[in-house]
């Protein structure tokens, strides 16, 4: 090829990444085999004096993808359900156990490691065995590893629960004694205990918070790739708004974005609230029909190779702001603009309130009891697991979403971002959604408004 051709090429390449979203926001693209095994080998040597047992999900949800469950995944990357995790520390082994499957079940769901002869080598694991075959490998290396068991005491989390919350949910469900079962977990744990009465256990939970909460190189590509393809997502849900059409659609151009991009689906129920509507934080019917005049508060994040994204804006159907909805969404986005600023290695909530704090003093804004801090971490889950965070440190993510909700005016109005702790400050993940009142106007004067 000449030179002057190959130049063509390349700038035709160029010109298609540009035009192109598929081909620059990238796809699904999983973890390396490499980035499990260093987690393994990182959790082992914390809970060296034991042996270590997780348990995966078990099946789908109905009507749900599977998905599998996160510390199971964050240890394992293996999706196959029934699976459950051994691990040895002092020989430095990882044991997986997968369900031997019916003829049947292998014709209806695809074949799972079990039988597959590669499944060692994509893995890393030290043996991979029927699932049939883990008690008996317990008690037979429990007696040689000082009788300790490292398992999961603390609840488990959710795609959008946090651990805390799948206790409050449970105690929920329990409100009728008719429905006060004992998790799956639970049961697990007693069940153990029944087997193995002279073993002391111990939660691992502790241990693998402090990994998951600081994110490592793969899962902050990851997190990028989501950050943009959630963005678009938002973008083009504020151009499908119009004055006649509904909630569910506004929600609906946001899904069909992220997955055609690689999302495994939202990362929780997503939130599409107009008029009155916008100040219900946690409203997900979404089919009111939008009319002129209202704001639509929407609260979506797409969930990308098991990480989420956790976005908010809040837009005028008519295209521009009133001047009372203006007022508000001035000061909530001072307040988190001035959070973003704050953020950075070593800072704590009350720095973080101070600096909003100062903002608002120079700004002339009151801060309506609004003082900003340090959000809820983002992860794995969309309320991710880790310990309090006393400092910021690089590697964690979090939401930041002050809001303001007045039902007597129909104003709810939330601006959220996901950012990631950098060096020396942090990096919006979702910054590609416009939030300044003259981009989020210029966007909508896009759209081609059919005015009933
Ligand atoms: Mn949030």
């Amino acid at each position: 090829m000449n030179k002057k051709r190959w130049h063509g090429v390349m700038l035709f390449l160029v010109l298609a990444a540009f035009i192109h979203p598929t081909l620059s926001f990238g796809q699904r693209t999983g973890y390396s085999k490499e980035e499990f095994m260093r987690r393994r080998a990182a959790l082992m040597e914390k809970a060296a004096d034991g042996l270590i047992v997780l348990f995966g999900a078990t099946s789908p949800l109905p009507g749900a993808h599977f998905h599998q469950d996160n510390d199971f995944y964050y240890l394992t990357g293996v999706e196959d359900s029934g699976a459950a995790l051994l691990m040895i520390p002092r020989m430095k082994h990882a044991y997986l156990f997968v369900p031997q499957q019916t003829p049947r079940e292998a014709m209806m769901e695809g074949q799972n490691l079990l039988t597959d002869p590669q499944a060692k080598e994509k893995t890393g694991f030290t043996e991979i065995h029927n699932v049939s075959f883990f008690e008996e490998y317990l008690g037979r290396t429990l007696a040689r590893a000082g009788s300790t068991l490292y398992l999961r005491l603390s609840p488990g989390d959710t795609l959008d629960n946090a651990r805390y919350e799948t206790l409050i949910f449970t105690a929920r469900r329990s409100r009728l004694h008719f429905n006060d079962q004992v998790s799956l977990d639970n049961h697990r744990v007693i069940k153990l205990r029944e087997r193995f009465p002279g073993v002391e256990f111990r939660d691992i939970v502790p241990f693998i918070d402090a990994m998951r909460v600081i994110k490592s190189a793969e899962e902050i590509e990851v997190l990028r790739r989501n950050g943009r393809i959630s963005a678009e997502g938002v973008k083009q849900a504020m151009l499908a708004t119009r004055p006649g059409g509904y909630e569910y659609q506004i929600e609906a151009a946001a899904m069909a974005t992220v997955l055609k991009h690689g999302a495994t689906g939202a990362a929780y129920p997503p939130i599409v609230g107009s008029g009155p509507n916008s100040c219900v934080l946690h409203y997900e019917k979404n089919d009111r029909q939008v009319e002129d005049g209202d704001l639509v508060l929407m609260d979506f994040g797409g969930v990308l190779d098991y990480m989420c994204m956790d976005i908010s804006r809040t837009w005028p159907v008519s295209g521009k702001f009133s001047p009372e909805q203006r007022e508000v969404y001035e000061i909530a986005l001072e307040i988190e603009k001035a959070c973003i600023e704050a953020y950075r290695p070593g800072v704590s909530s009350a720095d973080v309130q101070k600096h909003v704090a100062e903002v608002m003093k120079k700004k002339g804004l009151d801060p309506r009891g609004e003082r900003g801090g340090i959000g809820h971490y983002v992860g794995m889950c969309t309320h991710d697991v880790g310990p309090r965070a006393e400092k910021l440190q690089e590697g964690m993510v979090f939401a930041i979403e002050p809001g303001f909700y007045y039902p007597e005016k129909n104003i709810g109005i939330r601006i959220e971002d996901t950012v990631l702790i950098t060096k020396d400050g942090c990096e919006v993940l979702s910054k590609d959604v416009p939030k300044e009142i003259d981009e989020v106007e210029k966007l909508l004067s896009r759209r081609a408004m059919k005015t009933k």
